[in-house]
């Protein structure tokens, strides 16, 4: 079983409900367990800065899924969840990247882990230090919640969540 790190954002909709579903399906695959999941955090858009405020989490899964497969999972719940806006060509209503990956270091042509710029944004930074406050670059070994990007404003606690079964059954 390896351990993995995702984060989890979105801007359109009814975004908890997305941020849920998509936790959810994570759940059902038969090869995942959602161990944790952060409170919920809305944050001010990074990049391109005219949109919507998002919704962040991040979550601790297990899973016997090598890396790449479980890339494929989270692109396959993407599809799904924004599929069901029947907006074609529209903007995804759920993001799900893959932060880290059993203390590997991934670069294929699809998937790089760790992922690019993340020790840079807070929005990933801080969800991530509430479910676990040890995590380091696999390569330098860097902790996370050292990075000054974690001091960062635009990320407020929006919803407390003390376990992800609790995320999971709320309405
Ligand atoms: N995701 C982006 C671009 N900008 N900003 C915030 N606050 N949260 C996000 O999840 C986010 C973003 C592209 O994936
Ligand atoms: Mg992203
Ligand atoms: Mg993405």
């Amino acid at each position: 079983m390896k351990t993995a790190y995702l984060s989890l954002g979105s801007n359109i909709g009814n975004r908890l409900d997305h941020l849920r579903q998509a936790v959810r399906l994570l759940h059902d695959h038969p090869a995942i367990t959602v161990r944790k999941v952060s409170s919920v955090y809305e944050t001010e858009p990074l990049g391109l800065t005219e949109q919507a405020k998002f919704l962040n989490i991040a979550l601790e899964l297990v899973t016997s899924l090598e890396a790449a497969e479980l890339l494929r999972a989270c692109q396959s719940i993407e599809n799904k969840l924004g599929r069901m806006r029947k907006i074609r060509w529209g903007p995804r209503t759920v993001d799900l990247d893959i932060l880290l990956y059993n203390e590997d270091s991934i670069q294929t042509e699809d998937l790089i882990v760790p992922h690019l710029r993340m020790q840079e944004r807070a929005f990933v930074l801080v969800p991530l230090i509430e479910i676990n406050s040890e995590v380091k670059h696999p390569s330098t070994g860097a902790l996370y919640r050292e990075e000054p990007a974690m001091r960062e404003e635009g990320v407020i606690l929006w919803k407390q969540i003390q376990n992800a079964g609790e995320f999971l059954q709320q309405d």
